[in-house]
């Protein structure tokens, strides 16, 4: 980091001693899996700094805008949407985090039983070692899969903005119509919190923030089709996890950048993997910060992950919204559209999630699809055997895996995956 900032850690009521162990774990793995990888694009050293400061000066950024009168809002879900906090002149970070932290203390308050996702969640907050979720002002908690609208229920007693957004879990009419209801009244808490009245050219504004952040990182995903590939799956894992909780303007900027370079490497047939590498594409379960265990395994396999069917992904950043409405009515229904589109698995039924599998499958020329899901969570694992069968059935080589934040399955899974890979080539 460029600078000492435990002061603002302590002030921020973060547990130093914790902290430390925290920083001391995630700075060497970043450097062992990320800083280890050959031929990487030069503009990744964008991604590598605000790795480095992801603790440090991107919080004393926001505390700086906190300090300037804006609001944090904190949210664990890709659909809150970040064009209503930016129209109130807010910041939206992404609080999930990929770690697990405090795990005694958490299966006080959750079952065992519980995702890997939500038990972090809880982890960083009673381990006091998140200093995004100790800023924010709002933490938007949000009723999608039944493990985590019951954990809402406990972890309101943890902290005291948490604001609940309910969710519909079916596509109907009522369902949209619950989702506009669930969207405005979003709208007038963010605009309680901050004091700013939204309006139509705010949100026009935002909307096109938002959509430029989108574009770039649709613009990058598009350049991963090429063979040689010219970026790692691990890398691309990184600008997508970086998407959460960085400056908008700036990450889009810095993904063009790298986009331009890697349009270079494709003329000049340069790529982070030989030609004919096979080529995988990941699908399921979000992978937030620092979850980078499945590219790890698949990339040292010699293998290249070319997308990731995931909300860290494309499923989290398909779409843009359409900015073309004059009223602050008519771009809300467009932000309604463009979200009621997001196929997460806690929808039921959710065929588009499945022909979103087989459109990407065969746009990025994927040899195989490995489906990643996290221990105990009923939606994805349970898609995961018809999406496995459906895409068999196409011929497409699909492996299932159930895992969590830990590294004791490494050697299984790597064990699996290879023999995997083996039958790709
Ligand atoms: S839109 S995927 S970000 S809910 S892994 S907590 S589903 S038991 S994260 Fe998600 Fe929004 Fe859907 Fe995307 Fe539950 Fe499964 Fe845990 Fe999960």
């Amino acid at each position: 980091m460029t600078e000492d900032y435990r002061s603002m850690w302590t002030d921020l009521g973060l547990n130093l001693e914790a902290h430390d162990a925290l920083l001391g774990v995630l700075g060497p793995a970043y450097q062992n899996i990320y800083l280890a990888q050959k031929d990487r694009p030069e503009g990744m050293g964008y991604f590598d700094f605000v790795m480095s400061e992801v603790h440090g000066l991107r919080i004393k950024e926001l505390l700086d805008e906190k300090k300037a009168g804006r609001k944090i809002i904190g949210c664990y879900c890709v659909f809150v949407p970040e064009e209503i906090a930016l129209a109130a002149n807010a910041t939206l970070v992404g609080l999930c985090s990929g770690a697990d932290f405090a795990t005694e203390e958490v299966e006080k308050l959750l079952p065992r039983n519980t995702c890997a996702l939500i038990k972090s969640s809880f982890g960083f907050k009673l381990g006091k070692v998140c200093p995004y979720l100790e800023s924010a002002d709002m933490i938007v908690g949000e009723n999608t899969c039944d493990g985590k609208k019951k954990a809402y229920e406990t972890f309101k007693g943890l902290v005291d903005n948490l604001y609940v957004m309910d969710l519909p879990q079916v596509k109907s009419e009522q369902g949209r119509i619950l989702l506009k209801s669930e969207y405005l009244r979003f709208k007038a808490a963010v605009e309680a919190l901050t004091g700013v009245q939204i309006t139509a050219d705010s949100l026009k504004q935002a909307i096109r923030t938002v959509n430029a952040k989108r574009a770039a990182v649709h613009r990058l995903s598009a350049l991963r089709k090429a063979d040689p590939a010219p970026i790692s799956g691990l890398d691309a894992l990184l600008v997508n996890q970086v998407f959460f909780y960085d400056n908008p303007a700036r990450f889009t900027a810095s993904v063009e950048k790298i986009c331009d370079e890697l349009e270079k490497r494709i003329v000049e047939s340069k790529g982070v993997f030989p030609k004919k590498a096979p080529r995988i594409l990941v699908s399921g379960c979000p992978q937030a910060v620092p979850n980078w265990k499945l590219p790890l395994i698949v990339e040292t396999a010699g293998a290249v992950i070319v997308g990731e069917e995931s909300c860290v992904g494309e499923r989290g950043t398909r779409n843009l919204t359409d900015d073309s409405g004059n009223t602050i009515e008519e771009m809300m229904e467009a932000i309604i559209d463009r979200y009621y589109q997001v196929d997460c698995a806690i929808f039921t039924p959710n065929p588009d999630r499945l022909a979103h599998i087989e459109e990407m499958a065969a746009a990025y020329k994927a040899d195989g699809v490995i489906h990643y899901g996290l221990q105990f969570c009923q939606p994805y694992l349970m898609e995961s055997i018809p999406v496995e069968k459906a895409l068999e059935q196409k011929g497409m080589p699909t492996l299932r895996i159930e895992t969590d934040y830990s590294m004791e399955d490494m050697g299984q899974l790597k064990t699996r995956i290879e023999a995997f890979i083996e039958q790709l080539r």
